[in-house]
């Protein structure tokens, strides 16, 4: 079995269970107008996982593994949108289900909504709709993984001290490795990025692995 170079020692990859998921890359979170703007925050932060990511998709596919995307988002009726989540977040005063410059902030089929075009999802790739955070509440993320037979999982995506670390935290606990792409994720809020990378493989890998895009790339490139 090959190896991926990370922390806290080798991810022991496994092509033939492995899965790459695609953490809410979409136009909500990376481009002005949307939810992570009206939260205050600067989305120029999250653009430098555009490209490493890309790379990661195109040698992915070249290799014809699995890849899996997720969109965070509610439906129009806001019926999935508990209180909670609702009322927390109020930034500028927007709230999701608002009218922002790129439609109602985090509904799904809204252009905000929508997977960014350089991270597209091509014909044949899941999309999982998820209402929180991480990729397996209130998904078929699970069912889907499982009849697929996967049993690892590298992990992309934004932001990573958010749903990229919940989804690693719910991934855990259904027995799934993960190996998560330092520079494939990212942050509004860097030292958060960093603090999350270091709580996924302290401990002798708490939660996984931590690596790069490279590394990856060359372990795919000897397959
Ligand atoms: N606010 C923030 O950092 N993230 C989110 O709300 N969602 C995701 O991380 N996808």
């Amino acid at each position: 079995m090959p190896d991926v170079a990370a922390e806290p020692y080798p991810f022991p990859f496994d092509p033939a269970t492995c899965a790459l998921l695609v953490i809410d890359m979409q136009r909500d979170f990376l481009e002005p107008g949307g939810f992570g703007a009206t939260l205050g925050n600067d989305v120029s932060l999250l653009r430098r996982a555009i490209q490493p990511i890309a790379r990661v998709l195109a040698a992915w596919r070249a290799a014809h593994l699995p890849v899996l995307h997720t969109r965070e988002g509610h439906r129009p009726d806001l019926s999935d949108l508990p209180p909670a989540k609702h009322a927390r977040p109020s930034g500028n005063g927007l709230h999701i289900g608002d009218p922002g410059p790129m439609g109602r902030i985090l509904v799904r089929g809204e252009p905000g909504h929508a997977l960014i075009a350089e991270l597209a999802a091509l014909p044949g790739e899941a999309v999982i709709d998820k209402p929180g955070k991480g990729a397996f509440y209130a998904t078929g993320l699970h069912v889907q993984l499982q009849s697929l037979g996967i049993r690892q999982l590298v992990v992309t995506g934004v932001t990573t001290e958010v749903c990229v670390q919940s989804t690693i935290r719910e991934a855990n606990d259904r027995g799934y490795d993960c190996l998560v792409l330092s520079d494939c994720t990212a942050s509004y809020i860097p030292e958060l990025h960093a603090a999350a990378l270091r709580m996924i493989s302290a401990q002798g890998g708490i939660f996984g692995w931590v690596s790069s895009a490279d590394c990856l790339l060359r372990t795919l490139s000897s397959l």
